[in-house]
């Protein structure tokens, strides 16, 4: 009874509205719904059904991006949504006929592995002297991907170069970049090799990864 009179009270008050939040994933396909504004949430008090007025937040414009049918309430994207430049829609829809209190829409844009992990250069050289001792250490520039957690850089490899082993690869977290040095894994002899063409691959946590390339050259000096 008590949860009665308070939706009673809620429904009369200005200061309640519905709240509806929608989730979609970034890259389907252009006329994918996303629902319909007057769906009720198990729960909760039914939300007023359409027609509806809709009311673009001032911050947040829906522009093209959305396609809201005023007479339905269906939503419907109009783009291929792009979570890395926009992650958010808001709009208030207003109910014409029914009685009911605005309901305030969101729709949360998903990540998916739409990224691949990039260098910001193609090549880098690296010079070394030949007595270097081993562990010596060379900042590499790291490889940057816009997708969040997983989907962000999670290894680097060396694919091809590394005679002999001389080389291996160490990294380190900071600040959501996965930073990258490489490491004299023994005793380098100009004799023998006086120059290393290293091909190293970064690696998203993607199924399949996505991968970007740095070639390094490492020039042994005397
Ligand atoms: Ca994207
Ligand atoms: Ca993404
Ligand atoms: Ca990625």
């Amino acid at each position: 009874m008590l949860y009665l009179i308070i939706l009673v009270i809620c429904a009369r008050s200005a200061n309640c509205e519905y709240v509806k939040n929608f989730k979609i994933e970034e890259s389907v396909p252009i006329g994918t719904r996303i629902g319909y504004i007057g769906t009720p949430v198990p729960g909760q008090p039914r939300p007023p059904g359409p027609p509806y007025l809709v009311v673009p937040s001032a911050d947040s414009p829906i522009a093209d991006d959305l396609d809201v049918d005023q007479n339905t309430g269906e939503i419907r994207t109009n783009i291929v949504l792009d979570r890395e430049s926009k992650d958010k829609y808001r709009f208030s829809a207003i109910p014409l006929t029914e009685e009911g209190e605005t309901i305030k829409v969101t729709i949360e844009v998903e990540d998916v592995n739409d990224n691949r992990p990039t260098f910001p250069q193609s090549s880098f050289t690296v010079e070394l002297p030949e007595n270097a001792p081993k562990d010596s250490k060379r900042r590499l520039p790291a490889a940057i991907d816009q997708d969040l957690g997983i989907f962000n850089t999670q290894r680097y490899i060396i694919t091809s170069g590394n005679v002999g082993n001389a080389f291996r690869l160490s990294t380190r977290n900071k600040d959501g970049i996965l930073n990258l040095d490489l490491i004299v894994n023994g005793y380098l002899d100009r004799e023998t090799v006086d120059k290393y063409s290293l091909v190293i691959e970064a690696q998203d946590g993607g199924n399949p990864p996505m991968t970007g390339v740095l070639n390094v050259d490492v020039n042994i000096q005397e």
